[in-house]
């Protein structure tokens, strides 16, 4: 679908709860269906990705009741999980395809797992290779790299995994597993990835131990039920972060923004690139902090990002290319090679599309370097199926003098269906 937009002219300004947490989401309604009793889930994201786990799950057998944004997961732990009927599609998740991965391969189930064409394309050995190492029996096209992937429930024994790279989704699955196995299951990685995985077992009930960069749990363990309020997701909110600080004349507010401190990259670097950038109402109820963010236009100056921050801010790095165009001097994002595997490869798709806008941007070995700051033009650009990729060209049209047309604009309905709609109330307010 294509969509045309025009800059904006008078400034964005007013207050948001952006949808609720897509990692925390997802793991809400699979702590749910592995632990006993009813999880009430309050500000769920009804994004296509989380939408899909859901009906992973129901195929599974776990009934899941859902009304708007509160969900129900009647929970009977994976004992309880039927063969499913048919294919487990994932869509375009790939945070549903890996964590399952690890919950499956512990079961007495079988099942096929596939994903859309871009799912078709992201490496799965990552997750798979180590828990084949537990005793996983999981197949699939080379060698189980990609999808179509056939997992086969079987016997496991607790490894310690050392992983070359912070991924929250090799950690979690590795995890998953670990929790339907014999003996002790432990992940160290290069530098913390996001910790929602660990903090939710332990808010069922579960043990978990955490010792600089490694994360242990015990087999064989009982979870049960809670209620969990999803914080609005960093990632989304990053979206309004970066249009209030380079649309002249904008104010906006964004509430019970989810601040865990492996998510809250961006929030240091708009600090260091002196963004007009306040934190306050901070909260930390049940398990995850969340507080309200607000943001003013501002003049930025460039910054350089990497290493252990790549990991606290890897989804947002699309917006923070687009914001860099904006700021006094080069910003380098280096150490971030992990975004040639997302849902597009994410330094070729930002470059080549933000080029089109006129931004001096240059791709790396391993990330990217931005000369700022430059004008943008109207260009007409596409998301190439990627949902960040595509808002963050809604919000590059924001500031592009002329007209913007922009190609598949309704990838983001993955992460941010209502995104077009929040963006009407801050342009009328
Ligand atoms: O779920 P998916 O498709 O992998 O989504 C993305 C995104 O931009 O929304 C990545 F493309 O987020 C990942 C994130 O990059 C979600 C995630 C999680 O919930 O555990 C972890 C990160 O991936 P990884 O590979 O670093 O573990």
């Amino acid at each position: 679908m294509q969509q045309i937009f025009q800059c904006v002219s008078n400034g964005l300004k007013g207050t948001l709860q952006v949808p609720g947490d897509k990692s925390i989401s997802h793991r809400s309604i699979m702590f749910g269906a592995i632990s006993t009793g009813v999880t009430e889930i309050e500000n769920f994201l009804l994004g296509e990705d989380c939408l899909c786990t859901i009906s992973c799950f129901q195929k599974l057998g776990v009934q899941i009741e859902q009304n708007g944004t509160k969900v129900k997961v009647l929970g009977t732990g994976t004992k309880n999980f039927t063969y499913p009927a048919e294919v487990l599609d994932v869509g375009n998740s790939g945070t549903t395809i890996r964590l399952m991965l690890g919950i499956l391969a512990g079961t007495t189930i079988s099942a096929e797992l596939i994903g859309d064409a871009s799912i078709e394309k992201r490496p799965m050995k990552r997750v798979v290779e180590p828990l084949r190492l537990m005793g996983a029996q999981i197949t699939g096209r080379e060698d189980g790299n990609f999808t179509p992937l056939q997992v086969k429930g079987a016997m496991l024994k607790g490894i310690h995994y050392s992983s070359q790279i912070a991924s929250a989704q090799v950690k979690s699955a590795i995890l998953l597993a670990g929790l339907h196995a014999e003996g002790e299951t432990s992940v160290t990685e290069p530098y913390i990835s996001r910790d929602h995985t660990e903090r939710m077992l332990s808010y069922f009930g579960g043990y978990i131990e955490r010792k600089g960069t490694t994360v242990t749990v015990k087999g064989r363990q009982k979870l049960f039920a809670r209620k969990i309020f999803v914080p609005s997701d960093i990632s989304s909110a990053a979206f309004w972060m970066v249009a209030g600080l380079i649309v002249p004349n904008s104010h906006i507010v964004l509430s019970n923004v989810g601040l865990n401190p492996t998510r809250d990259g961006i929030i240091e670097v708009l600090k260091n690139m002196q963004a007009d950038i306040q934190i306050s109402d901070l909260q930390n109820k049940d398990f995850e902090p969340f507080g309200t963010v607000e943001v003013s236009f501002s003049l930025l100056q460039a910054t350089e990002i990497g290493g252990a921050l790549i990991p606290r801010l890897i989804d947002e790095i699309p917006i923070l290319a687009l914001l860099a165009t904006q700021a006094n001097g080069k910003t380098v994002i280096k150490d971030a090679k992990e975004l040639k595997v997302k849902e597009t490869n994410r330094i070729d798709t930002v470059v080549k599309e933000l080029k089109k806008f006129g931004a001096h941007i240059e791709a790396t070995e391993d990330g990217m370097c931005i000369i700022g700051p430059t004008p943008l033009h109207g260009a007409h650009v596409q998301s190439h199926g990627d949902h960040r990729i595509g808002m963050m060209l809604i919000v590059a049209s924001m500031i592009a003098k002329g007209e913007t047309v922009i190609d598949g604009i309704e990838a983001i309905s993955v992460s941010y269906p209502d995104f077009l709609t929040d963006y009407e109330k801050l342009k009328s307010q």
